[in-house]
C-alpha cells in the first residue's frame, strides 16, 4: 500500500498520476484545515478536489470545483444579499448538500467521505486527517481570518503575521490514519502548501509521531522550485513562520518526519544542504504541466 498526504490542487495532480502508474492500494490522507461552513453547508475543499480528481469530475483548468459547472444558484442568491465570494457551482453544491445531510445524521467525516467516495465510484481510500474540526487561521493586521477568507475573499493580499491551527487541545487522527502510515510500503507527502495543507495534518501529534516512527519510508515532493512555490501563497506563508522559501527551508521544516525529498533538477545545488539535515535529496523534473508530467513524476515518486 502507498499512503499519500495531500492538500488540494497540486496534490490532485500527483494523486491522479499515481492512480495511473501504481497497481497497489492507495490511501490518501486529506488536509481538513481549510474546511469551512458557508450557507449552512460543510465544505471540505481539499477532500472535494481529490474526490473530483479521482472520479474524473474535476475542473482541471481551475484546479477545483466540477468541470462544466454553472453558477446560477450563487448569482441568484447574491441578489438577495448572500455572500458570493466563495464560488460554489451548481453541480458542486450537490456534494456539499449531500455531505452536510449525512453529517447531520450523526456520521463522522470519515464515514461520510467513504460513502461519497463509493457513490463517485472511487476505488482508492480517501481519509480525512481528523474527524475533528481543526481550522487554519491566518493572523493579519486586519485580524484573524479563515484561510479561505485570506486566500479567496482577500486574494492572499493582507500581510501575514502568523498562522495558527484552531481546534481541540489534543486533536485526534481519524480512524485508520495512523495504521495507513504505519503499514504503508512508502508514504508520500504531496507538493502541497507546507503551512496550510501539510502542517494542519502533521500538527496532529498522533500523525506526526507515526510519520517520525517510519521516517525512512516517508518521501516529500518539494512544493518549492528555484526559490518560488510551484503555485499559491506558500512563499508568503513560509516567510511568516520564519522558514526560507527553498527546498532546504521545506526540508528543514519536515526533517523530523521525512527520510527523502524529491526536488527539481534545477535545484541540484541544494542536495548537499538537504543531506546535512539528515534527509536524502533526489532530483527530477517536478513540474506537472500536463497528464504526461503527472505520470512521469508519479512514476519517479512510486519507485524511490
Ligand atoms: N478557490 C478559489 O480560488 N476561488 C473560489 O471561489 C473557490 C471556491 C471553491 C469551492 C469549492 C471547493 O471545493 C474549492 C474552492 N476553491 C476556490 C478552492 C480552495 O479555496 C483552495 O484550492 C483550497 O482550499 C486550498 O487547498
Amino acid at each position: 500500500m502507498l499512503t499519500v498526504l495531500a492538500g488540494g490542487t497540486g496534490s490532485a495532480k500527483l494523486v491522479r498520476g499515481l492512480t495511473h502508474v501504481v497497481s497497489e492500494d492507495l490511501t490518501v490522507i486529506m488536509n481538513v484545515g481549510d474546511n469551512i461552513s458557508l450557507h449552512g453547508l460543510y465544505i471540505c475543499p481539499d477532500i472535494d478536489t481529490i474526490l473530483y480528481a479521482l472520479s474524473g469530475l474535476l475542473d482541471t483548468s481551475r484546479g477545483w470545483g466540477v468541470k462544466d459547472d454553472t453558477f446560477h444558484f450563487l448569482e441568484q442568491a447574491s441578489r438577495y444579499g448572500v455572500e458570493d465570494w466563495f464560488r460554489l457551482g451548481d453541480k458542486d453544491l450537490a456534494l456539499h448538500i449531500a455531505r452536510t445531510k449525512l453529517l447531520k445524521t450523526g456520521l463522522t467525516l470519515t464515514e461520510v467521505t467513504k460513502i461519497l467516495g463509493e457513490k463517485m465510484k472511487i476505488s482508492h481510500r480517501v481519509l480525512p486527517a481528523s474527524d475533528q474540526h481543526i481550522e487554519t487561521r491566518i493572523k493579519t493586521p486586519k485580524g484573524e481570518l479563515h484561510l479561505q477568507e485570506f486566500w479567496v475573499k482577500l486574494k492572499g493580499e493582507p500581510e501575514v503575521l502568523g498562522v495558527t491551527y484552531q481546534g481541540p487541545e489534543h486533536p485526534q487522527p481519524a480512524p485508520g490514519v495512523v495504521e495507513a502510515i504505519r503499514d504503508a510500503r512508502n508514504i508520500v507527502i504531496c507538493p502541497a502548501n507546507p503551512v496550510t495543507s501539510i502542517a494542519p495534518i502533521t500538527y496532529i501529534s498522533g500523525i506526526r509521531d507515526a510519520l517520525a516512527s517510519v521516517r525512512e519510508r516517508v518521501v516529500a515532493v518539494s512544493p518549492v522550485l528555484g526559490g518560488r512555490p510551484v503555485s499559491g501563497p506558500a512563499g508568503k506563508l513560509l516567510r511568516s513562520i520564519g522558514v526560507e522559501v527553498s527546498p532546504i527551508g521545506v526540508a528543514e521544516l519536515y526533517s523530523g518526519f521525512i527520510g527523502k525529498m524529491i526536488i527539481d533538477e534545477s535545484d541540484e545545488v541544494m542536495v548537499d544542504g538537504i543531506g546535512r539535515l539528515g534527509v536524502e535529496a533526489l532530483t527530477t523534473d517536478i513540474l506537472m504541466e500536463d497528464k504526461k508530467g503527472e505520470q512521469r513524476l508519479a512514476e519517479f515518486v512510486a519507485n524511490v
